[in-house]
């Protein structure tokens, strides 16, 4: 009788179709397999397809399936840890491709994910993405509170504040963050723009933030026009 194949010998992600290959991809995401995911971005790359096709069609939207049977009781937060694992990664490849940045700084943001919220995987995104389009991008990391974001806008002087927040509970913290900078008078010195899968319009709108940005592509775009509508004023 003969031994059963191995994965590695039954099984090679360079034999699949795009198509294929983009499925498998979301089934290794969901597994929390992070070399998988991370020779399924590097196939697709080498097949001409651009970082961002990859970051929105195999990864992003992998993750996107990984939320639904989280938020459904499916899968509990140890594999969706897996999971992120994996997706960052897939990102770490695309990393030099989404920040191959221009030589010349076009302005400063200083981004954090507000207190009380891990999420880190859209910020980091956005910072990429920020880089890549010639900003010089602090990031402050997770679980930021107000008084740390008013020393480090103190310290660097940045022209946009970046905040992101993944939870419901999480979110109304961000008008904490810039209710104080008003109370300091410093509110004005800084563009603020606030990010995150639960906000909206509305939301940026309610909290006195100039600009939602509903992902990383128009956190750039905005981040650019405001900041020349502001050097222009
Ligand atoms: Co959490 N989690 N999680 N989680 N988690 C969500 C957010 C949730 C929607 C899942 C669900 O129920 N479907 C739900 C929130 C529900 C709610 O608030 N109503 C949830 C929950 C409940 C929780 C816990 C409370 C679970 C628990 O412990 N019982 C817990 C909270 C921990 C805490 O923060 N205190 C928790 C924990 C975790 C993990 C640690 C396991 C892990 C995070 C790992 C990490 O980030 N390192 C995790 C994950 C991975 C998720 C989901 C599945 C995926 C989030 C993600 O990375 N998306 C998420 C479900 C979902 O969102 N569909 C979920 C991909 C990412 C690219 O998108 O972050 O939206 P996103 O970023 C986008 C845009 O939003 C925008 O651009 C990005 C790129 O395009 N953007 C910005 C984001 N920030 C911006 C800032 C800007 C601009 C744009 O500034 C300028």
């Amino acid at each position: 009788m003969s031994e059963p194949l191995s994965y590695e010998e039954d099984f090679d992600l360079r034999d699949l179709t795009d198509e294929e290959l983009v499925e498998q991809m979301y089934d290794d995401l969901y597994n929390g397999l992070r070399d998988e995911v991370v020779e399924g971005t590097q196939i697709l790359l080498e097949r001409g397809w651009s970082a961002k096709r990859v970051l929105d069609e195999a990864l992003v939207a992998g993750m996107g399936i990984v939320g639904v049977d989280f938020r459904d009781g499916i899968l509990f937060v140890p594999e969706v840890l897996l999971a992120a694992n994996a997706m960052k990664g897939g990102m770490e490849v695309l990393r030099p491709l989404l920040s191959q940045s221009s030589s010349e700084t076009i302005g400063k943001i200083l981004i954090g994910t507000v207190k009380g919220d891990i999420h880190d995987i859209g910020k980091n995104l956005v910072s990429m993405m920020m880089e890549g389009a010639g900003f010089e991008v602090i990031d402050i990391g997770i679980n930021i509170p107000v008084e740390t974001y008013l020393e480090e806008l103190e310290k660097h002087r940045p022209d946009i504040l970046g905040m992101s927040a993944l939870l419901t509970t999480t979110m109304p913290y961000m008008k904490v963050v810039i209710d104080a900078m008003v109370e300091r008078g410093i509110r004005d010195d800084y563009i603020v723009m606030v990010g995150g899968a639960p906000l909206n319009e509305e939301f940026g709108r309610a909290i006195g933030a100039d600009a939602y940005c509903r992902d990383a592509g128009v956190a750039v775009d905005t981040a650019k026009s405001l900041i020349a509508r502001r050097r222009a004023a």
